[in-house]
């Protein structure tokens, strides 16, 4: 009887140990919960943009650019990088378009997770892999140099290529109804190196793309029927054909049937740098 008496009073008395084990806890649980659990949620993850292109459009200038504001000197990348962006003062989100001008959240930086591809064709498999990775993969960005995309160039048919092949990977995800998959797709195609005047116009690129890849579509679907593959019954499952089935020329347009919107803006990275309209772009998805 004693010794319960003696613990309830222990119990009941105002002990510095016990005050001192209760503030430390109080402290550190919601530390211990946010670092741990609320990360590995994946709820934090940042908005992601991915960068593609072939070799030497300006991917890693632009991310450079986009890091620090200033211009740097690049080198043919190895590995894919990604780097901690913020959209600059001024450029509104997408998500914040509904608040006042003078909203004081509008002063504040949005960041988001830039992603660098090397483009290079053997290095390529990192950027195919990196589309269906990221978390939170908010678009993408297609770098093009313009310089390089005259009818009839090795540039131009090495850029539709790849930009076929990623439209093709993005159709398929976004079609076979993955669980992972987002709702809509935002492609941009960043008609870069405009500071050169043997550079297209934007409008030009889009069209020159088109109709290399209306090449490109019916070379490569002959190609399967001669080695014999998808010869389904119908003939019509194909599931490698880019865009709409059975139409004769292809179009970025015909992305929008598979919630892929895509889109086509000039600018340039080096000089003087002219990227208001990408980043307005990217504003637009965070
Ligand atoms: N004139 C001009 N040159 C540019 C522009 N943007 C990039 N360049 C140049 O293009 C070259 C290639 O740029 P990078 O950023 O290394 O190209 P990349 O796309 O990262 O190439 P890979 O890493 O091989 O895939 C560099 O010498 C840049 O200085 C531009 O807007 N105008
Ligand atoms: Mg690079």
């Amino acid at each position: 009887m004693v010794i319960a008496k003696d613990w309830v009073l222990a119990l009941l008395n105002p002990s510095p140990l016990g005050l001192a084990v209760a503030i430390v806890l109080a402290i550190t649980i919601p530390l211990f919960l946010h670092t741990f659990i609320f990360r590995a949620s994946g709820l934090v993850s940042l908005p992601s943009i991915l960068l593609l292109g072939p070799s030497g459009s300006g991917k890693t200038s632009l991310l450079t650019l986009f890091e620090r504001g200033a211009n740097a000197s690049t080198h043919t990348s190895q590995s894919p990088i990604a780097v901690e962006c913020s959209l600059p003062v001024g450029a509104i989100a997408g998500t914040d378009k509904y608040r006042s001008i003078n909203d004081p959240t509008n002063l504040t930086h949005k960041k988001f997770l830039l992603l660098d591809t090397p483009g290079h064709g053997k290095l390529r498999h990192h950027a195919l892999e990196t589309i269906t990775n990221p978390q939170n993969l908010k678009g993408v960005i297609f770098l093009v140099d313009a310089a390089n995309m005259a009818t009839g160039d090795e540039g131009l048919r090495q850029t539709a290529d790849y930009l076929h092949d990623v439209l093709l990977l993005l159709q398929k995800r976004m079609s076979n109804g993955a669980s992972k998959a987002p709702k809509e797709m935002a492609v941009l195609i960043a008609a870069n190196k405009m500071d050169l005047f043997t550079a297209l116009p934007a409008a030009l690129v889009k069209s020159s793309l088109e109709t290399e890849i209306t090449k490109l579509r019916v070379s490569r679907s002959k190609g399967l029927l001669d080695s014999g593959v998808n010869m389904g019954d119908d003939g019509e499952d194909n599931d490698d054909w880019l865009g709409e089935m059975g139409s004769k020329d292809f179009k970025l347009s015909q992305m929008e049937e598979f919630n892929i919107m895509v889109e086509v803006a000039g600018g340039n990275v080096t000089g003087n740098a002219n990227v208001e309209k990408w980043w307005k772009w990217v504003g637009d998805r965070l």
